[in-house]
């Protein structure tokens, strides 16, 4: 259950929570992995345009808390796929922090 994720991150996810897919995320009931609640979640991101701006974007989740490796980035779709149990504002402060846009956030699996 990730309830209990969504009861400690609730206060840092105002922000977040007015998106389905956000709501969605803390109903998920996935069975939990190795102890950890891990989850495959695409991030759809704007802005990359080249190889490095794939790598600063992909460094910057992989050092997420709670991201764990690999990170899968593609320029060409726009989107990057993380696994584990991150929080969600800190995946889109790194994205942000490297200069690009979080738009979109689903969880695959
Ligand atoms: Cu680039």
């Amino acid at each position: 259950m990730h309830g209990s994720v969504f009861e400690r991150l609730k206060p840092r996810l105002a922000s977040l929570l007015d998106t389905p897919s956000m709501l969605a995320y803390f109903r998920c009931t996935h069975p939990t992995r190795g102890g950890m609640e891990a989850l495959v979640i695409k991030l759809k991101i704007e802005g990359m345009t080249c190889g490095h701006c794939a790598m600063a974007v992909k460094q910057a989740l992989a050092a997420v808390a709670g991201v764990q490796a690999p990170v899968e980035v593609s320029v060409e779709k726009g989107e990057a796929v993380v696994s584990g149990s991150p929080d969600p504002q800190a995946l889109k402060a790194a994205v942000v922090e490297e200069g690009y846009v979080l738009t979109s956030w689903t969880v695959v699996n």
